[in-house]
């Protein structure tokens, strides 16, 4: 297997799907040495038959904004990846969203599955339906518009997904009343980020967040070093920084620097438990502005237009946002400017050239999305088996799980990515540890 060939022809056949390009990519240059020690993998075409999805289904989804006007958007789901596990993976609503942008998070998530050692495939989906500005009635009536589609393409034993960018508890409960009045299935299974009357899981809100602390705190104790007093700056204020926000003030570090489109909000001293819970608001608003941060705290915050989370100083940059908002450019400044650890948070947040400039630094500690943010999925794993057997475990149960699963993603990048002169390349690491589980299932089941 060639990288660059498979690459070339990839290219010709999807042109113009820069994000999708790039994700694979990324992974068949870190698996590209130990696939060719598998003579098997070649044979069977393991990495040409993992790098296309399974299917995906394309639908259009007519709606009726408060105005009265007759709306139009398009609905996506991509089923990536089947052989460890029904499909499971987000639902993403954003403006930008193209079948590129699914086909990448899609990519990723059978790799991400494959690390939590739970048995689920990959899959992701969603629609370019436009959050911003839209009212609480709107948001149902183009969820519910949304399933009508949908419902045919999923089960619990089939197809599960979940909350992403713009797709939270309030969409995922639009989402399910509309499947069970259309597909009379009333189980709880068919998605998972549920509310906690009607089968969700506790911490399932809080996990990728969560997750992506107790990891980075895996990367730190590996290096000798510890979380406790570290300036730490994230981007976003969604669901994902909330969670992040949260764990790293309760681990005794400080968030510094909160960040949306609009800006970032500089916070000297620190996060306070308050601006936190004032996420929610601000998330639920729909107005995608930082900015209501310094409004709700002059005292604390201060907002800076046009500014990214990466202006700030601080020891750990965690991008909680969107695919490719680190560049490279910003990796310079953060290390100019003396930050020495960087876990990613979003799905593939940082840009190529950050990540190779990160790794050239000596003692730069950089961990890749896949395995950092994979507690929310594997929390809704947990949400799965609880819905299986008809119970709720307990928060304690819950968060005990999830630690065990980060470590053990933790323990795999170790373990596939320690380098020669002993240094972890955690980009390796997950890449090849997921990699390596999905293509032995792949080999097993035959040409299917
Ligand atoms: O990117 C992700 O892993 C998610 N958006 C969560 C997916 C899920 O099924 O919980």
């Amino acid at each position: 297997m060639k990288t660059q060939a498979i690459m070339q022809q990839l290219a010709a056949k999807h042109p113009g799907e820069a994000e999708y390009l790039q994700a694979v990519e990324e992974v068949l240059n870190s698996i590209e040495e130990v696939y060719n020690q598998h003579p098997e993998f070649e044979q069977a075409k393991i990495v040409e038959r993992m790098v296309e999805p399974d299917r995906i289904f394309t639908f259009r989804v007519t709606w009726v904004d408060d105005a009265g006007q007759v709306q139009t958007n398009l609905g996506y789901r991509v089923q990536f990846n089947s052989a460890i596990g029904p499909y499971k993976g987000g639902l993403r609503f954003h403006v930008a969203v193209n079948p590129s942008m699914l086909k990448f998070l899609g990519f990723e998530q059978t790799f991400k599955n494959a690390l939590t050692t739970l048995p689920m495939g990959g899959g992701k989906g969603g629609s370019d339906f436009d959050p911003i500005g839209k009212s609480d009635a709107e948001i149902m009536r183009f969820c519910q518009a949304f399933m009508l589609e949908l419902w045919r393409c999923i089960g619990p034993d089939q197809d599960i997904p979940a909350g992403d960018v713009g797709v939270g508890g309030r969409e995922i409960g639009y989402l399910n009343g509309m499947y069970q009045k259309l597909s009379r299935q009333y189980h709880t299974g068919v998605l998972t980020g549920k509310g906690m009357t009607w089968g969700g899981s506790i911490l399932r809100p809080e996990a990728t967040g969560y997750g992506a602390l107790y990891f980075t705190q895996h990367v730190l104790h590996q290096a000798g070093k510890d979380i406790k007093g570290k300036r730490i700056a994230i981007s976003g204020f969604g669901n994902v920084a909330w969670g992040a926000c949260k764990k790293a003030v309760e681990l005794g570090a400080q968030v510094i620097a909160v960040s949306g489109p609009d800006g970032v909000c500089a916070i000297e001293n620190g996060i306070t438990p308050e601006m936190i819970d004032y996420m929610l608001v601000m998330r639920s608003s729909n107005r995608n502005k930082v900015q209501d941060m310094a409004d709700k705290f002059p005292q604390q915050a201060q907002f800076i237009a046009g500014k990214k989370a990466w202006s700030q100083k601080c020891d750990i940059a965690l991008p909680c946002a969107f695919q490719n908002e680190l560049s490279e450019d910003d990796a310079r400044e953060l290390v100019k400017n003396g930050t020495w650890c960087c876990c990613e948070v979003s799905n593939m947040g940082c840009q190529p050239g950050a990540i190779h400039f990160f790794q050239s630094q000596k003692g730069f500690l950089f961990a890749p999305g896949k395995a950092v943010n994979a507690g929310g999925v594997a929390t809704s794993g947990l949400e799965m088996t609880q819905n299986a057997e008809h119970i709720s475990w307990t928060g304690k149960e819950v968060d005990e799980r999830l630690h065990h699963i980060m470590e053990s993603i933790h323990e795999q990048c170790v373990r596939f990515g320690t380098q020669k002169d002993g240094t972890i390349d955690y980009v390796k690491g997950a890449n090849i540890a997921g990699f390596m589980k999905v293509a032995q299932a792949m080999l097993e089941q035959g040409l299917v």
